[in-house]
Parts: C-alpha cells; structure tokens; sequence
C-alpha cells in the first residue's frame, strides 16, 4: 500500500470517529502517561505521507519557511461554518452529542453553542485582536486555533497573553489569570502552545494578513505578538499531542482547510524553530 492510500485509509477512519491516528512515524517519541486528560497509550502522530517533504533535512529559519508554504496551501471556512466545524473536531470521544470546552474541560451539548451565560461560543486562542484580523474568512476562521469554550470563561481569559500564575479562574478547574496573563490546565497547555505557534508560521504577512509572531512578554495589546514564548515551549515539553489533539488535526487536514498544524505531527519542530 503506498503512503498516499495509507493516509486517505487514515483520514477516512478518523472521519468516521474510528480511530485518532494511525502508523507511528520512526522519528517520533509517543506522549508520556499520566499527563493528560485524555492521553492513552497512543503510537505517534499519524503519517501524514509526503505533506513534509518540502520541509525534510532544514531547521531553523529555513523550516519554518519550508513549512510556511506547505501549511499556506489551504482551503478556508467561514466564520458561522466555524460552528459546524468545531461539533465535529471537538467532539467528546466518550459521548458524539457534545463538544469538551478548551479550558474547562467540561463536557457539553452541541446544540448550547451560543452567547448566553452557560453556552459554548468560539474561542480564539490567537486573541484576534493581537493583530486585529476580526472574523472575516482567513486567521479569524482558522480552525487550528478555533477551540469551544464556555461563554464566562472565554471573556475572562479575554485577549490576554499566556503566562504561569495568578489566581483561579471560576468555573474553570485549573486555570489561572492575573491582570496581563492566563494560565491554561495543564491537559491543555502543549494544545494551547501548538496553536499559537501554528498560527506564527501560517501567518507570516502574506495573503493580505498580519504576521503574527511569538514573543517572550506579556500585555502585547493589539501588537501582532503573543507571548511569552519561553513559557509556550514548556508547555508545549510538558503536554505532548495526544489523540484528541491529533484527531482534530487529521479531521481539519482531511475534511475542512486540508492544511496541518505541523507542531502536532513533529512536537521536535517548536525547538527547532525556536
Ligand atoms: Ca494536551
Ligand atoms: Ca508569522
């Protein structure tokens, strides 16, 4: 079977809700227990064929440029599409009628997406006025970092930057924010780190869009930049992808943008780069 059938077997699988990923890849180390919600015994990311072959021998500067235009070739959902995507990349494995919110882990009918008190609405983890791209078609609507969160909870983490500490969110177990920073469960932190970094390199000042870049501070305000980095890269060390997160990048890959977020398939990536 060639590597192009094995992946479309793949992504057909993973449509169907049967499996979140499949043929371990051989440069890969697979997640470590006990870190994670949802984190099982899992092989590593799924084998996205030759989707990287552009990008295969560099580091660097030149990776991140490699991996800038693979990831650039895209397809775009609108922003009220944004909705029907997230029922299905964010389903709750244990239960095909809900959706888990981002940071509080919870739970939740797909049919509460909404702006009341108790629903779940959109959450940008890329604040979109760190470079005020808004919601039209394009960083708005990616889905990379589009995640379902309970209404309360996503005005509180607002647009702040991510940082360790401050004092617990209400309503949202393990979760921290202070004046300038929020502080994401620890079963999330590497997801919150991969979306920010897939968003830096998608997004480099082509296309019409903003460059969004890391940096290592916090109260960045409408600057194109979130930080701090340094924290993201420990997060990202700490929270390896697990099938969740692998999941909801083939059903993205496969189904809606036909791009990946390259952090998810090689987590060694962040430190290459970075
Ligand atoms: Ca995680
Ligand atoms: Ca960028």
């Amino acid at each position: 079977m060639s590597r192009r059938i094995t992946l479309r077997w793949a992504a057909a699988l993973v449509a169907a809700g049967s499996i979140g990923m499949v043929a371990a890849s051989p440069t890969q180390a697979g997640p470590a227990a006990g870190t994670d919600r949802a984190t099982t015994a899992v092989a590593p990311a799924s084998d996205p064929g030759s989707y990287y072959a552009a990008a295969e021998g560099k580091t660097g500067a030149a990776l991140k440029s490699a991996l800038h235009t693979i990831i650039s070739s895209q397809s775009t959902v609108s922003y009220d599409q944004v909705w029907t995507a997230l029922k299905n990349t964010d389903q709750d494995p244990a239960n095909s009628a809900n959706v888990i919110e981002l940071y509080t882990g919870k739970s939740i009918a797909k049919t509460r997406n909404g702006g009341n008190t108790g629903d779940w609405n959109r959450e940008h983890v890329w604040a979109k006025s760190h470079g005020d791209f808004g919601t039209s078609t394009g960083p708005g609507t990616d889905l990379h970092h589009l995640r379902p969160e309970d209404v309360t909870v996503n005005s509180i983490r607002g647009n702040k930057d991510f940082d360790n500490g401050g004092a617990a969110v209400s309503g949202a177990t393990g979760n921290y924010t202070d004046a300038d920073s929020f502080e994401p469960r620890n079963a999330v932190k590497g997801d919150v780190a991969r979306m920010i970094l897939y968003m830096a390199v998608r997004y480099d000042g082509g296309d019409g869009y903003a460059d969004l870049e890391p940096n290592d501070r916090v109260g960045n305000g409408s600057l194109p930049a979130i930080g701090r980095l340094s924290v993201l890269k420990q997060w990202s060390l700490q929270d390896p992808p697990d099938t969740f997160e692998q999941r909801r990048n083939e059903v993205i890959f496969s189904t809606y943008q036909h791009n990946r977020n390259p952090f998810i398939d090689h987590p060694e990536w962040v430190e290459s780069i970075w």
